[in-house]
């Protein structure tokens, strides 16, 4: 018996703030060793993409989505400008609001000081004890560039990158080689005009060479929550279930 425990017998209870406490710990790098790692059952969605792209406007349009059907969901964010206060997960544009009340949800933003790649370096762990709480699925929000794309790829089952109309980001992914890193490509705020043009110029890149041919391009408009029925279908089309960490 260790002294932590008390602990994993009231997290194992589901008792939130046992996991809100174990967090913490794995943040300071003094976290217990994770009873079961070998859960795979919990779906893993990262979602990058650049500043003002819209990932937390989606995030709250997914986890919408996905309480209406009765889904569990977990949402870690590695943005230090997300931090979650008083029922709220704080967007520097934006707040992802949520029934503070509504024990099928969880937030939790994780600080990236010091860390490469624009992930926390304690995500990995983090994600690992979500999935052991039980959460049907759980969504990483990364502030993104090239390189956090790539940190964030190994700890999820699908990546999720978002582009808007117009700014030339897809471009710059493209060029960068960096897209079909992703699994499926969002051109969220498809309200804005461009955005079917768009996403035919990324399907015909795409189609060119045999490892993007895989990825999917998608119109979203996470603002209102149209696509996103069928963003989730795509994201259900593939395996879920990553390696422990
Ligand atoms: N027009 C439009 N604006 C959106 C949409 N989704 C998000 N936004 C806006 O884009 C801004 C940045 O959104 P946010 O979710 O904070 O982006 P993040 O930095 O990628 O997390 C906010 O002002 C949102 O209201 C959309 O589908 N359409
Ligand atoms: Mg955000």
């Amino acid at each position: 018996m260790t002294s932590h425990a008390p602990l994993i017998e009231r997290f194992n209870a589901h008792d939130r703030r046992a996991l809100a406490k174990i967090l913490s710990l794995v943040e300071s790098g003094t976290a217990p060793p994770l009873p079961n790692p070998e859960n795979q059952r919990t779906r893993v969605v990262g979602l990058t993409g650049s500043g003002g792209a819209g990932k937390s406007t989606l995030v709250g349009a997914l986890v919408d989505h996905l309480r209406r059907q009765g889904l569990t969901v977990a949402v870690l964010a590695s943005d230090p400008q997300s931090p979650v206060t008083g029922g709220a997960l704080l967007g520097d544009r934006i707040r992802v609001r949520f029934d503070p009340a509504d024990e099928g949800v969880y937030f939790r933003s994780l600080s990236t000081r010091g860390a490469a790649g624009g992930i926390s370096a304690a995500t990995g762990a983090a994600r690992d004890w979500l999935a052991a709480f039980g959460f049907d699925v759980i969504l990483i929000e990364t502030v993104g560039v090239g390189q956090d794309q790539i940190a964030v790829r190994p700890l999820v089952d699908t990546l999720v990158l978002l582009v808007t109309p117009n700014t030339g980001d897809e471009v710059q992914w493209e060029k960068a080689g960096l897209i079909e890193v992703a699994d499926l490509v969002v051109v969220n705020k498809s309200d804005l005009p461009g955005a079917d043009r768009v996403r035919q110029q990324l399907q015909s890149a795409l189609s060119l060479s045999p490892q993007s041919q895989r990825v999917k391009v998608l119109n979203v408009t996470a603002s209102t929550g149209q696509g996103v029925p069928e963003l989730w279908q795509a994201i259900g089309d593939r395996p879920a279930g990553v390696v422990p960490s």
